[in-house]
């Protein structure tokens, strides 16, 4: 019953050693991008993306160099995906999930059920009609993104603001208070490999409404509802300034059992305050090992919602601003130790769900040199996820080799925590450290039937 908390205790007693490796390398090894530099930290560095930009190359150009996460700012909405009831429309959010196809970028889905960005058909409907509609629309959206979702929004923002932790009244909440699990359950269902967030704004300090969603997360986990983190917003600005106790309060989470992510990162102002501010939000992530990603809402000041705030990492022109080098800084600087390296957190590892376990179609193993390796495939109509667990012998290994043939005819859509050359998968920087008998996982995406995979280890 406890797969995921048994698997958490197992990676937290490798986690000093694994810091220790993260260092070593960040200092030998620093990266140039955000992108590269959270990868080496274990985490991603993501941004917000509009369809009907991908056509500028200034934009794609910084935005396939420097990230590899992407949320659709606007296309995976319900006004986008189902404009009129049960006819859904997947054109621009198919666009982006492409385009991260190619260029090796992992996909936060945005959002499911959410008061606002409702198709007035939606907005017009009340009780058990739009209950009915959520579900339908949660299942279609999931089934039809199944497999290339990272994490999901699953909720967002159903919490009022003000000082009383209530639920924003909406018609969704209208429904019955239970909207929200119900969500979950069926967005669980539909894509079992997707990470399943909650997400919200002004609830990046302790406060009221943080607390609120603090208690409903704590509930969900007590009772055994779908959820794998939340997601905190950060639109930081003058009214709503970085809350001394950013930190802690990611952490508060982290330690419900959660990941905790950086979702819509903005922060106005200018030179070296909002370059501080930037720094500062970075390593309250790289702080929180459960921390496993930063994305921010747009690519250049002009791609903002807020572009008077010029609140983003570039100018106009596509320029680095002083936020982007003290968030590129941050990132290469000291910490940053994960005890489940967020990258290497594969969509199908960690779903504590009874249906992700049901799902895996086939296992197979091998035993080699100082290491054993296992893989475990989640299979669906024209794809699958293989995650693939390293498990050393009775001596620690500092370097892991899985030999691994996939099928003909199966092409490679993403892999995570591993290196690639040909039929050999070596461990990343950070994961290459195995103490006697613990165990490391990384994964890969594909395209094709992977029929029973064999993987042997040689490990030194
Ligand atoms: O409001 C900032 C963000 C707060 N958290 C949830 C996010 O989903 C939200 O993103 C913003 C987008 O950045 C805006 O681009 O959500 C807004 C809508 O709530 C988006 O604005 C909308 C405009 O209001 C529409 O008029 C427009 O048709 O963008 C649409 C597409 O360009």
């Amino acid at each position: 019953m406890n797969r995921a908390r048994t698997r958490g205790a197992i990676a937290l007693a490798g986690a000093a050693a694994i810091a220790t490796v993260v260092g070593l390398a960040s200092s030998a090894n620093a990266g140039t991008t955000l992108g590269a530099s959270a990868a080496e930290k274990g985490r991603y560095f993501g941004t917000a993306v509009a369809a009907y930009k991908l056509s500028d190359a200034t934009y794609s150009g910084i935005l396939d160099r420097e990230f590899n996460m992407i949320t659709p700012e606007n296309e995976m909405k319900w006004d986008a995906t189902e404009p009129s009831q049960n006819s859904f429309s997947y054109g621009s959010a198919d666009q982006i999930v492409s385009h991260a196809r190619a260029n090796g970028q992992r996909m936060r889905g945005h959002a499911l059920a959410w008061h606002s960005q409702q198709p007035s058909w939606v907005q017009n409907l009340s009780g058990t009609a739009l209950r009915n509609a959520m579900v339908n629309h949660v299942t279609n959206v999931a089934t039809h993104y199944k497999g290339q979702i990272y994490a999901w929004d699953v909720v967002n923002e159903a919490f009022a603001d003000g000082g009383n932790g209530a639920r924003r009244d909406s018609n969704l909440q209208r429904t019955g208070d239970d909207w929200i699990e119900v969500a979950f359950r069926t967005a669980r269902t539909a894509d079992p490999g997707a990470k399943l967030c909650y997400n919200d704004y002004n609830t990046d300090g302790v406060n009221a409404k943080s607390t609120a969603v603090y208690n409903m997360v704590k509930d969900f986990k007590a009772r055994g509802v779908p959820i794998d983190c939340v997601g905190f917003q950060s639109h930081i600005n003058s009214g709503s300034p970085m809350p001394s106790d950013y930190q802690a309060n990611l952490q508060r989470f982290a330690d419900l059992g959660v990941d905790v992510q950086i979702t819509e990162l903005d922060i106005q102002g200018s030179g070296t305050t909002q370059a501080n501010t930037y720094a500062s939000v970075v390593k309250a992530c790289l702080a929180v090992s459960r921390c496993t990603g930063i994305t921010v809402w747009g690519i250049r000041d002009s791609d903002s919602w807020r572009s008077g705030d010029t609140p983003l990492l570039f100018d106009n022109n596509g320029n680095k601003k002083a936020a982007y080098q003290s968030t590129l800084d941050a990132l290469n600087g000291p910490g940053g130790g994960v005890s489940t390296p967020p990258t290497s957190t594969p969509p199908v590892s960690t779903s504590p769900s009874p249906s992700a376990s049901a799902s895996p179609s086939n296992t197979g193993g091998g035993t080699g040199n100082r290491c054993t390796a296992s893989v475990l495939i989640n299979q669906w109509q024209g794809g699958f996820t293989a995650t693939v667990r390293v498990t050393a012998g009775s001596t620690a290994i500092n370097n892991w080799t899985v030999t691994m043939a996939l099928p003909a005819g199966t092409t490679i859509v993403n892999t995570w925590n591993v290196n690639r050359s040909g039929n050999n998968w070596t461990n990343m920087s950070y994961n290459g450290r195995v103490e006697a008998g613990q165990y490391t996982e990384w994964g890969l995406q594909a395209n094709g039937t992977a029929g029973t995979l064999t993987p042997t280890c040689a490990g030194s």
